[in-house]
């Protein structure tokens, strides 16, 4: 797909509706039908509609076996977010079970220690691994594999944390050198200009491997001026979660205010709707 593509667009997933969702939706537009190329297996979406905190907690258990239930009833690409990818002996395990299962690629990101969300920035206490470390992380993984299919890529988290572009720089040439098959590169501005300049630097290398961007922050960024900076992949990192929430937090509400329902109705789906939205209910 990679091959094919300009840029890869993936959304956040959290269970297995919303995987079903990034399976089926389409627009149709003048340069004809527009969908989903495949989905984030997001550690803060997963971990927010457990109710927990996105500091690793929930364990790559649970995580799988979520992964596992999307992959019954989905078809398309997955690439995990694999957090700190843990201990570099547990990160072995990790990489066969998602190979096993099906999963097209992990995310690692180069931090250790109480993993905490990125877009705190330095607002929380977060610790970058040294590059000789995560190097290591790196080839472990890559050594775990079975098959040459499965990718992992490596997140800088330069950026993140203030520790400048050249550092970011640095390390991707270093993580690329170690094994790592692609770069995500993150950011928590709101202009994406520091994400622009990386695309350069980046492209300096002369590598050709595949970059990731997590336009969150710069949600201004088009896809198409991604993909004319060399970003291959686009990824959508919480949307469909964020908008579940709020509607059903309304609804909630709305029946608390009225003591029924009826007032709800009309922003809901249909009852008849979501008897049929699973094929096979009937
Ligand atoms: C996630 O979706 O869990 C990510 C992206 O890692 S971010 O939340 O921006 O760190
Ligand atoms: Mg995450």
């Amino acid at each position: 797909m990679l091959k094919v593509k300009p840029i890869l667009r993936f959304l956040d997933l959290h269970n297995p509706l919303s995987g079903l969702i990034i399976e089926k939706v389409s627009v149709d537009t003048p340069e004809g039908k527009r969908e989903f190329d495949g989905m984030w297996g997001s550690s803060l979406t997963d971990s927010t509609a457990r109710g927990k905190p996105d500091i690793e907690a929930l364990d790559v258990s649970a995580r799988v076996s979520m992964l596992n239930d999307v992959l019954e009833v989905t078809t398309k690409p997955i690439i995990y977010d694999a957090d700190t990818g843990g201990q570099i002996e547990h990160f072995k395990f990790t990489v066969r079970t998602l190979e096993r299962l099906g999963v097209s690629a992990a995310i690692i990101e180069d931090k250790t220690g109480l993993k905490k969300n990125s877009l705190f920035g330095t607002d929380v206490e977060q610790t970058q691994d040294s590059i000789e470390a995560f190097c290591q992380k790196i080839k472990a993984g890559k050594q775990a594999q079975a098959t040459d299919d499965f990718m992992i890529i490596a997140r800088i988290e330069s950026l993140i944390l203030d520790k400048g572009m050249e550092d970011a720089v640095k390390r991707a040439k270093a993580y690329l050198a170690a094994g790592a098959d692609g770069i995500m590169i993150h950011s928590r501005k709101k202009d994406p200009a520091e994400i622009f300049e990386f695309c350069e630097r980046y492209r300096e290398f002369g590598e050709n491997k595949p970059l990731v961007a997590v336009p969150t922050s710069f949600n201004m960024v088009t896809e198409d001026e991604l993909a004319d900076r060399g970003v291959n992949i686009v990824i959508y990192a919480n949307h469909l979660l964020r908008s579940a929430y709020p509607a059903m937090l309304n609804t909630a509400k709305t029946i608390l205010i009225n003591k029924r329902s009826a007032e709800c109705d009309e922003q809901l789906l249909p009852v008849k709707d979501i008897l049929e939205l699973i094929p096979g209910t009937k």
